[in-house]
């Protein structure tokens, strides 16, 4: 009949792997040393910890892959629909103890490891973060993957693969930040997979000539055409053999160089497009919340976008169907509009080369997209030069230009005459240069548009893209509050804490970390004494563990007897570490101004900042070395530092993130009102069991919704005065002396050199006595009350942990499993697809 039977030989025969599940310890030995041989070349008698990481990463690898690859085969034999998740930043961290704690290996792998004379422990430590983001926006596309795997969805990722993930911070003596690079693949990657047989090539540059009139087919020639090779990334899902996929692209050179330079004796000449081609990939951009319109971001969107966009086609085209079903089996998130030329791209695919009509592609394209806003701040609304775009990309701006007349002629029908309307919702911004607004491109390309929190989806509706609900109707636009994966931020993290749960709620872990409102089974046992001491013991043995780190890593000794403050986040205004650092000068010149009784009755605080500063950004930078020199300061003050000291911990990282989060009493989420479109560390800090000091902005009000009012300290203005108070710095400027005396004596005395030379950090200071763009003088007072409502609190110690208790219980919704589930059925329309169950 000419049909194969697959597999060949004996299917039995074939099915006989080494699957996780059902692995003993002999076999973890016997693969781990098999790949200290065979795959590393070592052996036993000189084998470093690096090397038996190596070597066990490469062992669980073997159990993910047999789950990854029969995972694609039962997805291609279902053909189910599938989404996908475009996103320019991965932020994962570590993979070795998430994959064993997912895959139930980690005990036997932990007593193998141990057998071998090593200490899984150890191991774990060797592994360098994949560092692939920047903050909050790509680490939340890390625990949207391990949400999708854990619940069986059919989601791919796709992202780039940098050769230099988010640059490592070091910190000079002065307290200025420096920048090193972050080489993360110099020990290899036993993670990844190189697909030398999946690559795709992209074009840049050239010429664009339209074929006929109208919207019709163009044919984009000449350029420079680089090629995309697949790196593909295993998640595996939690207690489930569901392992997923992150794609990452790599550019490299359509041909290794140029022959006719090289032969000419131009051997510079010969590699520099080779070298161009390669720079694509090469180092993510650092910069959280700005755009900066540089050409190598764009062909970084670009060449992204096209190999995702050609990847996803091609495997459609593998199920058959005729392309007007795209809609049916295809899905595109967009993470905010870094993927957005994705829009243009796909019509260019539908036109130029399927030869579709105009209309026709358009219907595809916009039930094809989804895309999620994460900031209503005007300064990160990326904006391209139509220059810069007509030269890289020529029949993607022609594109652009068709698709706003059309649009346009629509506006100017349901809204006839509103030339102001017109201007504010066009494609293209006027001015020198023209710009492309990819926020309103990603609008009106999309299905379904959402913000990330309850209050950031209503101000997303009621300022940004105002006129396009006005236009589109309000049913095109919804929320998804953010959520985190509890597998990595409570069960990995704060192991001791994830027993406790089980055995109290006397439910395997398996299953509470897929359904975390069972945690609200903990709120009776908060009224027993016993578990109370438990809970407090396991609190207390995290501060000690995040001391241990300090001491080691940087020759701090900590005291672990003083309540724990941290704020950790990039370093931006609005985020206001500014106001953080500034109530730590007036807690301290509060503590010199006391007796030595006095000061005996003060609650005992250590405060710990970290986060990364974009390297272009002054002000974030300045605020640093203030706290750093803050810090120098007032540790070295006999008289206070047993009440109050302070630590600015360099480099951060999801893997010092697990350090401190289990160890925080208290952490701060202060943003100015309106401005923090949700957050994902408040909700990390109190799932577990940290309270949470903060204003009335993102998701912290669904937080406070859920843990209930009483167990938050809110404090400061709220959205709506903002834009108030602005217009009274504006037009009716106060001196900071009148406004808040407290606060002019903490200036003053920066100002003064008690931290060293003042006139360092006057352009800091003078940001907020000048205008206070973010409103730190109008929340001062409201801030040092509510953190005096800390230390009261924190002083009725049965109380306190009450509230940590509740809080932990009442964190159920957010989760990512929920958020995930929400966007697979409200936007994406898509079925888990378990593998081994049918
Ligand atoms: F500006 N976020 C981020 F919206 O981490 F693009 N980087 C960014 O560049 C942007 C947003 C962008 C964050 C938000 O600031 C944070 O509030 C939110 O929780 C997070 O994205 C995930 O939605």
């Amino acid at each position: 009949s000419g049909k194969e039977k697959w597999p060949r030989g004996d299917e039995t025969v074939w099915k006989t792997n080494m699957r996780g599940v059902d692995a003993d310890i002999g076999d973890i030995t016997k693969s781990v040393v098999n790949h200290v041989q065979t795959s590393l070349a070592r052996q036993a008698y000189n084998l470093d910890n690096l090397g038996a990481y190596q070597a066990a990463a490469l062992s669980v690898r073997d159990n993910m892959l047999v789950n990854w690859n029969e995972t694609q085969l039962h997805y291609t034999r279902k053909a189910p629909k599938r989404a996908y998740y475009l996103s320019l930043e991965f932020l994962m961290g570590r993979t070795l103890d998430n994959a064993l704690l997912n895959l139930d290996l980690k005990s036997q792998y932990k007593d193998g490891i141990n057998q071998l004379g090593f200490s899984l422990e150890d191991l774990l430590e060797e592994e360098r973060d994949a560092a692939l983001g920047n903050g909050g926006l790509g680490r939340l596309a890390a625990c949207y993957l391990d949400s999708s795997a854990s619940q069986d969805l059919p989601v791919w990722g796709y992202g780039l693969r940098y050769k230099y993930g988010i640059f490592q911070q070091l910190i000079s003596p002065e307290g200025n930040q420096l920048e090193a690079p972050d080489p993360w693949l110099d020990n290899q990657n036993p993670w990844e997979l190189p697909r030398i047989d999946v690559n795709y090539e992209v074009r840049f540059y050239g010429q664009s000539e339209r074929l006929s009139e109208g919207h019709g087919r163009a044919l984009w020639t000449g350029g420079q055409e680089v090629l995309a090779v697949a790196y593909d990334v295993m998640i595996p899902g939690c207690h489930t053999r569901n392992t997923n996929n992150l794609r990452l692209w790599e550019s490299k050179p359509k041909r290794g160089f140029d022959l006719n330079s090289f032969n000419a004796g131009n051997y510079e000449g010969a590699v520099e497009s080779s070298n161009s081609a390669a720079a694509i990939t090469s180092v993510l951009y650092p910069n959280d919340h700005t755009t900066f319109g540089k050409e190598l971001r764009l062909k970084q969107q670009y060449f992204w976008t096209a190999a995702s966009l050609a990847d996803i086609i091609r495997r459609f085209k593998n199920l058959g169907k005729s392309i007007n079903e795209f809609p049916d089996y295809v899905a595109i998130q967009l993470n905010d509009t870094h993927p957005t030329l994705a829009i243009p791209e796909l019509m260019r695919i539908l036109i130029d080369e399927e030869d579709l009509d105009w209309n026709f592609a358009w219907q595809i394209v916009t039930n094809v997209f989804f895309f999620t806003n994460h900031t209503v701040l005007p300064e990160a609304l990326e904006k391209w030069p139509v220059p810069l775009m007509e030269h890289i990309l020529p029949r993607h701006m022609q594109i652009i230009y068709d698709i706003n007349m059309i649009f346009l002629q629509a506006v100017e029908k349901k809204f006839p005459g509103d030339r102001e309307r017109l201007a504010r919702m066009s494609l293209i911004e006027e001015g020198f240069p023209k710009q492309v607004r990819m926020a309103n491109l990603a609008c009106i390309g999309s299905r379904r548009i959402n913000g990330v929190a309850e209050l950031h989806s209503q101000l997303v509706q009621t300022t940004i893209l105002k006129d396009f609900v006005e236009f589109f109707g309000v049913s095109k636009f919804g929320n998804v509050t953010n959520g985190i994966t509890p597998r990595r931020w409570l069960d990995q993290c704060n192991p001791e804490l994830s027993k406790l749960i089980s055995s109290t709620l006397k439910i395997d872990k398996s299953v509470w970390l897929k359904d975390l409102y069972k945690l609200k089974g903990l709120v009776k046992y908060a009224e027993e004494k016993g578990f109370r001491a438990e809970w407090a013991a396991i609190k207390q043995r995290n501060k000690e563990r995040l001391a241990h780190h300090i001491e080691t890593t940087l020759g701090f000794t900590v005291n672990t007897n003083a309540m724990f403050d941290v704020q950790i986040k990039r370093l931006h205004e609005y985020k206001r570490q500014t106001l953080n650092i500034l109530g730590v000068i007036h807690r301290y010149l509060e503590l010199k101004a006391m007796t030595p009784a006095q000061r005996k009755k003060v609650n005992p605080k250590v405060v710990f900042f970290a986060g990364k500063a974009a390297p272009a950004y002054y002000i974030a930078k300045l605020t640093i070395r203030l706290i750093v020199n803050v810090a120098r300061v007032i540790n070295a003050d006999p008289e206070t530092k047993d009440y109050l000291s302070l630590y600015f911990l360099p480099d951060y990282s999801v893997s010092l993130a697990e350090v401190l989060i289990p160890a925080s009493d208290i952490s701060q989420h202060i943003s100015t009102a309106g401005t923090e479109a949700s957050g994902t560390s408040n909700m990390k800090f109190c799932l577990n069991g940290g309270l949470l000091v903060g204003t009335v902005d993102g998701a912290n009000i669904e937080i406070a919704e859920e843990v209930g009012e009483e167990n938050v300290f809110f404090f400061g203005h709220l959205t709506p005065a903002v834009e108030d108070l602005r217009y009274q710095h504006m037009y009716h400027p106060v001196p900071v002396d009148e406004a808040c005396p407290a606060l002019a004596n903490v200036l003053n005395q920066i100002s003064g050199g008690l931290f060293g030379d003042g006139g360092v950090y006057e352009p800091l200071v003078n940001t907020i006595r000048q205008g206070d763009y973010y409103l730190v003088t109008d929340d001062f007072d409201s801030y040092i009350r509510a953190l005096a409502m800390v230390d009261e609190a924190y002083l009725d110690r049965d109380e306190w942990v009450k509230k940590s208790i509740c809080t932990t219980a009442n964190m159920g919704k957010f989760s990512s499993d929920r958020a995930i589930m929400d966007y697979a059925q409200e936007y994406w329309n898509l079925e888990p697809i378990p593998v081994g169950k049918d």
